[in-house]
């Protein structure tokens, strides 16, 4: 466990990084951690994202797959994925208000809410993942040989936590929403995204209204602590099993509209073109897909001769997985891999395989994840210009290495 044998300056930056706790109970000064003198930072993420649990891409912060290993079904806020469209903004719950505005509206004219009220609905808790559209996208070229835009994650853009909020419903509903409301669209507080020269404007999105009345959550709590800055503290739209771009962070405002919306992540992005795809590109993706990975290193080295207790996780926002095989050989034979957990919707499975390797050189290992609605992770992801909802089989590198030879990485 890499993350446990750093010596104390990470528990020093861990109670820099718990300052929203602080600042929401008792009001202190919400300045930003002053942690920017440390390596371990990414300009604009505030919590410390050290090289044992992140790989840095841009302004986001993948999660270490393998760094999931120790963990259980909820991934803790250390090593949770941060995907920034530009920076973290450090918000104060004592002055933060949300808007609700729009002629979808009964009353027409915008209606307020501040954190309090919000707090003082009755709250849900459910455990969600959060994944990026993207996640997996490097493997569009590196296992398929296919050109795609967009951050080049591989299997670390997701993380399971326990949110706890107030339903988007209830909100809704106080605030009189009529009953032809067709849209809401929420929008975020952080700096308007601004890309080859576009200003894209704040980062937001149509939600449909029948998801929106159903499961969704404005959330201020994760894993049982107020939001962290990185995740959308004070408050952040989390919307279940759809892709994360939803899940809008540091929530402002919501349109609610009569009239269908749009914005730039529900028309030139998060919609899928290229040759499989309709002319003018397919409808606004919203479900995510299914995945699975082992808990290592790619390319990392494996001793010959030893069982190794492989483990991995395998998750469907589609429904719940139901098994889980895997490949030690390139995928010429397969057996199923023993789950560890009960499988439930909106959350990962963790599963573990013996695997005692004979011969040394490079090995492939596969893992094929099947939920319950029948979905099978398939050979070959279709492809999109973007990248998108890569659910193919992953074909992770390993080397395996005669006893007692020193362990590399290859990469
Ligand atoms: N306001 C705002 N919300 C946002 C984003 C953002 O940049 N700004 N990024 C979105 C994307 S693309 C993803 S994948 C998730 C990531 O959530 P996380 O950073 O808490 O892991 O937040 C979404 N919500
Ligand atoms: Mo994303």
């Amino acid at each position: 466990m890499p993350h446990e044998s750093v010596p104390a300056r990470r528990s020093l930056l861990k109670l820099l990084a718990a300052a929203p706790a602080a600042s929401a109970l008792g009001g202190l000064a919400t300045a930003a951690p002053a942690t920017a003198a440390t390596a371990a930072t990414v300009p604009g993420i505030v919590k410390p994202t050290p090289p044992e649990l992140f790989t840095i891409r841009g302004t986001n912060a993948e999660s270490r797959f393998d760094a999931f290993r120790s963990t259980g079904l909820l991934t803790p806020t250390d090593r949770f994925f941060v995907r920034n469209h530009t920076s973290t903004p450090v918000l104060d719950a004592a002055t933060w208000r949300l808007t609700l505005w729009g002629d979808g509206l009964h009353g027409r004219g915008p209606v307020h809410l501040t954190y309090g009220q919000l707090r003082d609905l009755p709250s849900v808790t459910r455990t969600a993942l959060v994944e990026c559209a993207g996640n997996g996208r490097s493997l569009y070229a590196t296992q398929q040989g296919e050109t795609v835009s967009g951050t080049a994650w591989t299997l670390g853009a997701v993380g399971a936590a326990r949110w706890r909020g107030a339903r988007l419903s209830d909100v809704l509903r106080r605030a009189g929403i009529a009953a032809d409301a067709v849209d809401v669209q929420p929008r975020g507080l952080d700096d308007e995204y601004v890309t080859g020269g576009v200003n894209l404007g704040r980062v937001r999105r149509p939600l449909p209204v029948a998801k929106a009345l159903d499961d969704v959550i404005l959330a201020y709590e994760m894993n049982g602590e107020p939001l962290p800055y990185d995740h959308g503290y004070p408050v952040r739209v989390v919307v279940p099993s759809w892709v994360g771009i939803a899940s809008v962070k540091w929530l402002g405002d919501i349109e609610v509209s009569t009239t269908p919306l749009s914005s730039p992540w529900s028309t030139d992005h998060y919609r899928l073109f290229g040759a499989a795809h309709p002319p003018g590109g397919s409808a606004p993706i919203t479900r995510q897909t299914l995945k699975s990975g082992y808990e290592l290193p790619f390319g990392t080295t494996l001793e010959a001769g030893r069982v190794h207790r492989l483990t991995g996780r395998a998750w469907s926002a589609l429904a719940p997985v139901r098994g889980v095989e895997v490949s030690t050989d390139g995928g010429a034979l397969w057996r199923p891999a023993r789950l560890l957990d009960a499988p439930r919707r909106d959350g990962w499975v963790r599963w573990t395989v013996p695997w005692r390797p004979r011969r040394t050189g490079p090995a492939t290992l596969l893992s094929r994840t099947t939920d319950a609605a029948g979905n099978i992770q398939p050979e070959r992801a279709v492809h999109n210009t973007q990248g998108y909802l890569f659910n193919a089989v992953v074909r992770h590198p390993v080397v395996v290495v005669r006893d007692g030879e020193p362990p590399r990485t290859f990469v």
